[in-house]
């Protein structure tokens, strides 16, 4: 299962779970930030900053303002990077891929509502503009004819 990348600054990349799994530095279990919750994460900062630094990024550079993240359903949230201080990705439970949420699920503990947990995340977007004042999730509304066309669809 591929994942598909979107920084507005350092670029796009589609990254296997595998893959996305093994850069991460920082793995934790899942109940060390949600307490309860079964799992093994890794932390979402910690991956991010490994990654940019894989494609020759100075430590330095600016950081996100927010990330959006997509599921296989649709399901879409937008969380300002100030919230995202705890924030993991689910990848394995009882020592296999997830059987609810796969191939990732995002958790953010710091965040403003549960529903923020996206399942089955397979697009992950890194913004670099307005700071979101509020995080923001639901369906993705109709398609409009402009994204359309960006997405060549
Ligand atoms: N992909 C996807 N993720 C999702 C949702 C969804 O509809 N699709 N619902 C969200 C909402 S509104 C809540 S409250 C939680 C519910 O998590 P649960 O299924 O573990 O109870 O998942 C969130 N993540
Ligand atoms: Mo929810």
């Amino acid at each position: 299962m591929e994942i598909k990348l979107y920084d507005e600054q350092n670029g796009k990349q589609e990254i296997s779970v595998e893959e996305l799994t093994k850069l991460a530095p920082l793995h934790v279990d899942l109940d060390e930030r949600v307490p309860g919750a079964e799992g093994k994460a890794f932390d979402l900062k910690a991956w991010y900053r490994a990654w940019r630094n894989e494609r020759g990024v100075p430590s330095a550079a600016v950081e996100p303002t927010h990330m959006t993240v997509e599921a296989a359903d649709e399901f879409r949230a937008t969380i300002p990077w100030n919230q995202l201080d705890q924030a993991v990705f689910l990848y394995e439970q009882n020592g296999s891929s997830l059987e609810k949420g796969y191939p990732i699920r995002l958790y953010v503990p710091d965040g403003s509502s549960e529903c923020l947990n996206v399942k089955s995340v397979i697009h992950i977007h890194f913004g670099y503009h307005e700071v979101p004042e509020k995080a923001a999730y639901g369906f993705k509304n109709q398609v409009s004819v402009e994204e359309l066309k960006l997405r060549k669809l």
